[in-house]
């Protein structure tokens, strides 16, 4: 493996570093290869198969397309090598995949620092206004295998790795700002209570089964996690549309070794949008890469995401001050109590050339920290700090991951760690060891004030017996997933309620029912009351122990208006039968896209104009829908041979039913009649001409969702 240096150079400017400042300035210093001839750091690990002949691993041509064999009829050689390496290198091609989040997407993108921020933490990346350094993002979801479908209700993952010209810097982080469990040493109970059984596998990538919801009714800390996640937060519209939150609680750490607590939080700038549950199970049938598409389409047409990055910061005296411990990751700070503090922005713009290379190799690790970043006591992130790193060697089968290409800091390595599997660099000093005089003292220990060395908090002290136990300011469990629900608006209280229903009438177990009853009524009365009815079961009597009335911002997924409708999609139904109807929906195309809205025009047949057929549309694939004239016609219970029966008022119907914004041109108005949408009410517009019907549908779309369209309990 070779480092270039002139990718160094390259990457060392896009970290804002002068040349003269940067480390990489002196190539001999490096004694790597100079011959690089891109700025893409990656690039020189990049093989390029469009030309030469095809060579064995060991470089010799080959002909690899038949086995050696003895006569034209006879068995195969045990010396042929080719057949032999071909067949070996493929029987070892999977890695075990990661125990959790086995299912992701990633992407290249860079951070820049919105200011000089020493004034709060002694991280170099966000030590200068416009001071950029190169990301990348990982999104997934938490139970599922790596095959499974991407909109599956969960937690979902939002891994980013910073190159800083101080090392990686990793933010492990979550779509949902709390997790399930308070001490790590629970994890694995977690995960097999959620995985599938383990007797038949089933189900999978779903917790609407008895040993998922037995453990969250034994182990209430798990409420508030499983409260977002019930809500529109497990479901997103996609990963550009959902906040990221580093979770645990970190330290920043300030040139003179003085530190504050705080936690990460990544704000979407595309706005939070949310799915709703009956789509999103029709999509894992009809669309598992639902979202991997998502993000890659966005970044291939220039639409790539962006997050502003902000923590909220708070007194290491005052950690307990608002009523809940900071170390405990079930409890959210809200932003009402300690505001965000914008430090940059993170722009996603780049995809991978190659899925597992990057995006499967890529190894974050909450213990990925650099100069001015600091942990803290929060039982979570102490054992994930251990965890991390041995599923990591198990997955890569040796201790030279942070060698791979993606791994790999963009700054110099210069340590005594020696060998091992898959070892990659040659190291020429022949004194791996410290201290040495032989080679002159090197590599020097850096201080904190020489090289700027990393620390970790001066300050910190720990004292105490040795317990196995939790601190009794982690026992609240129900204050905040009623903060949650307080801070929802009635429709997302529903979906939320909904979502229980449907989890709750998948248990067998009548104990466990009892218990999701009993933890539901400590968090709301209410909540308790609508599930069991559903249940056909009685609630328990109110428990008003940790009943308020407080609500907090920033958390819900409906009810804002979207900042942007750029890449957001809209199916035009047309049909090829009539007259005029293709062109009148490229009309209302090319004016969509000029406001950025991806359209795809559908009809029976493909043909000029048309860019899908009715057979392979659906109502998933498009964030509203439009009837244009001339397809009237077909929503009439009109059977063809060309598509399933009824597929046109389908995709028009499900648009509605899931909420989205829909319409048609002048006479096409029928088709909505045929079907039963209500015309006249909020969501679903008719005009005569395209300029008008381009405005009520853009304003739909930023609207999102029509959330009324849904009946109530109340
Ligand atoms: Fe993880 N987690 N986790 N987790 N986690 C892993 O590490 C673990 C937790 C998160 O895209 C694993 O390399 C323990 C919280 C993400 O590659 C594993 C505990 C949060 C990813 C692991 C937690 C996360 C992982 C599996 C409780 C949000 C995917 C593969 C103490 C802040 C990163 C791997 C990627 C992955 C352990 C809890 C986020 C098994 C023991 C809290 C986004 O080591």
């Amino acid at each position: 493996m070779y480092v270039s240096v002139s990718a160094l150079l390259a990457w060392g400017s896009l970290l804002g570093l002068s040349q003269a400042a940067c480390p990489y300035a002196d190539p001999a210093a490096l004694g790597r290869r100079e011959d690089a001839k891109s700025p893409d750091f990656l690039n020189d690990f990049k093989v390029d198969d469009s030309k030469g002949y095809m060579t064995s691993d060991v470089g010799g041509p080959i002909e690899d397309q038949f086995s050696l064999k003895a006569g034209i009829r006879g068995s195969t050689l045990l010396e042929d090598f080719i057949f032999r390496q071909k067949i070996q290198h493929f029987d070892h091609e999977r890695v075990p995949e990661r125990a959790v989040h086995a299912r992701g997407a990633g992407a290249h993108g860079t951070f820049t620092s919105y200011g000089d921020f020493s004034d709060i933490t002694a991280a170099s990346f966000l030590g200068a206004a416009g001071k950029k350094t190169p990301v990348f993002v990982r999104f997934s979801t938490v139970a599922g295998s790596r095959g499974s479908a991407d909109t599956a209700r969960d937690v979902h993952g939002f891994a980013t790795r910073f190159y800083t010209d101080e090392g990686n810097f990793d933010i492990v982080g979550n779509n949902i700002p709390v997790f399930f469990i308070q001490d790590a040493i629970r994890f694995p109970d977690l995960i097999h209570s959620v995985k599938p059984r383990p007797d038949n596998e089933i189900p999978q990538a779903a917790t609407a089964h008895d040993s998922a919801w037995d453990f969250f009714s034994s182990q209430p800390s798990t409420l508030h996690t499983l409260f977002w996640a019930m809500a529109g937060n497990g479901i997103p519209r996609s990963y550009r549309h959902m906040d990221g939150f580093g979770v645990n609680t970190f330290r920043f750490v300030k040139e003179d070794g003085s530190s504050k607590f705080i936690k990460w939080h990544f704000k979407t700038l595309q706005g939070k949008a949310s799915l709703v549950w009956e789509e999103a199970q029709v999509l894992n049938g009809k669309n598992a890469d639902f979202h991997r598409q998502d993000l890659w389409d966005a970044i291939e047409s220039g639409n790539g995401p962006s997050w502003e990055l902000a923590v909220q910061i708070v007194d290491e005296e005052k950690a307990l001050a608002f009523g809940f411990d900071l170390l405990d990751p079930t409890k959210i700070i809200p932003v009402e109590l300690a505001p965000l503090k914008k430090l940059g922005v993170l722009k996603l713009d780049r995809n991978p050339t190659n899925y597992f290379a990057e995006t499967e190799q890529i190894m974050f690790q909450p213990g990925h920290v650099v100069r001015g970043v600091d942990f803290s006591d929060d039982p979570l992130l102490q054992g994930r700090l251990f965890s991390y790193l041995d599923t990591q060697l198990n997955r890569h089968g040796g201790p030279n991951f942070e060698q791979l290409p993606i791994n790999l800091p963009r700054i110099p390595i210069h340590n005594n760690n020696r060998d091992g599997a898959g070892q990659n660099f040659i190291h020429t000093n022949k004194y791996p060891y410290t201290p040495n005089t032989l080679n002159g003292g090197f590599p020097q220990q850096a201080t904190r004030t020489t090289g700027r060395g990393f620390f970790t908090a001066p300050g910190r002290t720990v004292s105490g017996n040795l317990v196995r136990a939790l601190s009794a300011t982690f026992d609240d469990h129900w204050s905040q997933p009623r903060l949650f629900y307080n801070s929802l608006t009635p429709a997302e209280q529903q979906f939320l309620i909904n979502a229980m229903r449907f989890e709750t009438a998948h248990i067998q177990s009548a104990t466990v029912k009892q218990n999701v009853l009993a933890q539901l009524n400590r968090v709301s009365n209410d909540i308790a009351v609508r599930v069991a009815t559903a249940l056909g079961l009685a609630a328990p009597a109110p428990d008003g122990t940790y009943y308020h009335d407080n609500k907090t911002a920033g958390v819900r997924t409906f009810g804002d208006k979207l900042p942007s409708i750029k890449t957001l999609r809209v199916g035009v139904l047309a049909s090829t039968a009539a007259a005029g109807s293709v062109a009148q929906a490229g009309e209302l195309k090319a004016r969509l896209e000029r406001d950025g809205v991806v359209v795809t025009v559908v009809a029976e047949v493909l043909a000029k104009g048309v860019d899908q057929t009715y057979s392979a549309a659906d109502a998933t694939g498009f964030d509203g829908v439009v009837v244009a004239e001339g397809a009237e016609g077909l929503f009439a219970g009109k059977k063809s041979p060309l598509f399933p029966a009824g597929r046109p008022g389908q995709v028009l119907l499900d648009a509605y039913r899931w909420g989205k914004p829909v319409g048609a041109l002048g006479k096409a108005e029928k088709a909505l009649k045929s079907v039963g949408v209500p015309v006249g009410t909020a969501g679903v517009f008719v005009e005569p001409g395209v300029e008008g019907l381009v405005k009520g549908l853009e304003g739909g779309l930023e609207k999102f969702r029509f959330t009324d369209r849904f009946p109530r309990d109340k």
